[in-house]
This record gives structure tokens, C-alpha cells and sequence, in this order.
């Protein structure tokens, strides 16, 4: 990466979609614990805001004792965390469901990774005097549609709380880039990304189950393509896993090859990531890379293969995470192809 420029094939985000900017980042070239911000995959429902529009504070109302009011500068003066989070859309891996789904057709790289530093949402609570009469705080922001209809997002209180959940102002060591969401944007690790909305301008303490459109209609596992019956709401990332080396349809030697990619998961953290050379009859360890440090943070892995004779081969990798949840050969279709986290596959000849 650090070569990037200078050199003939640097990577760059494979764009889904113009407008609004959809991108994928380019999954296979992300060799770090941290993402670089141009080659981060953005995921928007609207056109970027007007740099007109780009709230000058934030506000906290609702079911509280004392409203608050804070600029950029406020944010700064309170006691700020910094964590490795990765964001994963929702809809990654999408176009491997089958039949196929409506919706962006992002294949493997709705994924990126950054160093976030904010302050703890909590502490706003805290400082505002959240009312113990409220079970869920909105989040709303200022992009929107034609007609009006603007981002907003809710969590339960309870992870509204989480020390973790932070209001992020700055990015991989730098004020938050304008595209992912400056000044103000809440991170909520473990929690697929719709929960981390950009450009925030308002948070609000209700008392009732919120109704938006994000909320109630989106992001939303409809198990059945003529029924809503079932649904539940999208919430934390699956078990997830990608390979990263060799990729699909490559030519590699007969001898040892290193096949290397990551794995992450919303909930604990991943103890095992196994590897299949023969279409998922044997599985083999491979060697797992976390950063302690990082409890949030993607595991890199790494397994040496020796490709004994000539032929196609298939490449699976199945991650684990310490909650005992593994990754299934074919994860549940749903309508809106949402947590597709299907064992990783790529197809591979050996000369
Ligand atoms: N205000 C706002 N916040 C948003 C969105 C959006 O469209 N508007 N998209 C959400 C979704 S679905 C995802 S996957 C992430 C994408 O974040 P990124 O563009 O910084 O990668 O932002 C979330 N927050
Ligand atoms: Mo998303």
C-alpha cells in the first residue's frame, strides 16, 4: 500500500453506482489493520449533502432533562476514545444470494476499517440527564431524498449506552472526511453500518418503538418474497470471512502457495478460521493474526497450501467467532439479501 503511488496498477474503489456515490473498496489490497480513506467503500441513499447543509452543531432533546447543543469544537473538549471498527454494509455480498435480490449489487467489498476517535455517547447522555422513561434514542441526519425523507436510524438504550458506541469526529488520525459523514457521525461497533449514521445533526430520546422508513421498511430480514411475516430487524454483523489471495479464476503454481484473506464478526471475536482445498471435504486450520489491542478489528489469516498435482480446485474459508457461530455453506435467503455470509469461495487451476 505504502508504494501506491508511483506504481502502474494502484488500487482504487470499484464504483456501484454514481449517484448517489456507491463504491466498494478493493477488498483484495487491504493489507493493513486500517483502511486508507480513498480506497474506503461509501454507501449512500442520497446525494451528498450541501456543504450549505453540513450542520454547524448537534443537538440531543427529547427525553431529557437539560437539551444540549455542541459545536465541533465542544465535541473536542470532552473525554474522546479511539477505536479500530470495522464497518460492513449490510447488503455486502449480496449478488451471492440466489435467486437474486433487488437492492446495490455489491459483491465482497462493502467492508473497510478505520481508527474512529469520538466521545462516548454515553457521556452526553449522562451530561444531558437521559430520563430512565426512554427506550430508544433516534439518530437523524441531514441528507435526504427529493421528497423530503432524511436518514434517522434508532438503537435500544442499551447500546445507546455501550461505553463503544461513540459520536466520531476524526478518522484514521484526521477530521472525518466530508463523504463519511463531517463533522459528526456515530460509530456503533458490531452493528452492521446503517446503525453508524453520517452527517448527524440530531439525537432524540423517545419512548416508543421508532417508525422511519430505515428503521421499519429497510433494513429489515423478510425471510419470505411474498409475506412480510417473520421479519426481523437487521442488527449485528455475522460471521463473516474473505479470501483475499489467491482470487477467483487465478493461475498458481503446483507447489506451496500462501492463501491469506480475514475475518470478522459483530459479536465476541473469531477463534478459528479453517480452510478447504477439496470442496469442503477436509478443513484445515489456518494461522489467525488479531490485534488484542483492537477487540473490534478484523482477524488477518494465513494458510500454506501444497498443490500436489495439476487441476481445478475449489478454495473455501469458514471463520468461527467465540459465540460458537460459524459460517454456513448457504446463509438463509431473504428479500432485501441482507448478511449474505456464506463460506468464502474462489476457484483456482493449478499448472
Ligand atoms: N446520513 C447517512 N448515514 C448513513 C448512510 C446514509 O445514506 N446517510 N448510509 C448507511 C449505510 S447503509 C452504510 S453501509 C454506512 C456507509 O458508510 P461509509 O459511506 O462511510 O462507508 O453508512 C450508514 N450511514
Ligand atoms: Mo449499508
Amino acid at each position: 500500500m505504502n508504494q501506491q503511488n508511483g506504481r502502474k496498477n494502484h488500487p482504487y474503489p470499484l464504483t456501484v453506482s454514481l449517484n448517489p456515490e456507491n463504491q466498494e473498496t478493493p477488498v483484495h489490497f487491504v493489507e493493513d489493520w486500517i483502511t486508507p480513506v480513498e480506497l474506503m467503500y461509501k454507501r449512500n441513499h442520497f446525494p451528498y449533502p450541501s456543504a450549505a447543509d453540513i450542520p454547524a452543531t448537534l443537538h440531543l432533546n427529547g427525553l431529557v432533562d437539560h437539551p444540549l447543543t455542541l459545536d465541533y469544537e465542544d465535541l473536542l473538549s470532552w473525554p474522546s476514545k479511539t477505536l479500530v471498527v470495522p464497518l460492513e454494509c449490510a447488503g455486502n455480498r449480496r449478488t451471492s444470494y440466489s435467486p437474486r435480490v433487488y437492492g446495490v449489487q455489491w459483491q465482497k467489498g462493502a467492508i473497510s476499517q478505520g481508527r474512529w476517535k469520538g466521545v462516548p455517547l454515553a457521556s452526553l447522555l449522562k451530561r444531558a440527564g437521559l430520563k430512565t422513561t426512554a427506550t430508544e434514542i433516534v439518530f437523524s441526519a441531514i441528507d435526504q431524498s427529493p421528497d423530503g425523507t432524511s436518514y434517522a436510524r434508532s438503537l435500544p438504550v442499551e447500546k445507546a449506552l455501550h461505553s463503544d458506541t461513540i459520536i466520531a469526529y476524526e478518522l484514521n488520525g484526521k477530521p472525518l472526511p466530508f463523504k463519511h459523514g463531517y463533522p459528526f457521525r456515530l460509530i456503533v461497533p458490531g452493528w452492521y453500518a446503517m446503525a453508524s449514521v453520517k452527517w448527524l445533526s440530531k439525537i432524540t430520546a423517545i419512548d416508543h418503538p421508532f417508525q422511519g422508513f430505515f428503521q421499519t421498511e429497510d433494513y429489515v430480514y423478510y425471510p419470505h418474497d411474498d409475506t412480510d411475516e417473520g421479519k426481523t430487524p437487521v442488527t449485528t454483523m455475522k460471521v463473516n470471512s474473505i479470501i483475499q489471495q489467491p482470487q477467483d479464476y487465478d493461475v498458481v503454481k503446483k507447489g506451496i502457495n500462501k492463501i491469506k484473506g480475514f475475518a470478522w464478526t459483530g459479536e465476541g471475536r473469531i477463534v478459528k478460521v479453517e480452510i478447504s482445498t477439496d470442496n469442503g471435504r477436509s478443513w484445515h486450520p489456518a494461522t489467525l493474526h488479531s490485534e488484542p489491542q483492537h477487540p473490534y478489528a478484523w482477524t488477518f489469516w494465513e494458510f500454506l497450501w501444497e498443490a500436489k498435482c495439476e487441476g481445478e480446485f475449489t478454495i473455501m474459508s469458514r471463520a468461527t467467532d467465540s459465540e460458537g457461530r460459524t459460517q454456513p455453506m448457504e446463509p438463509v435467503w431473504n428479500r432485501k439479501g441482507y448478511g449474505y455470509n456464506g463460506i468464502f469461495k474462489v476457484r483456482v487451476k493449478v499448472e
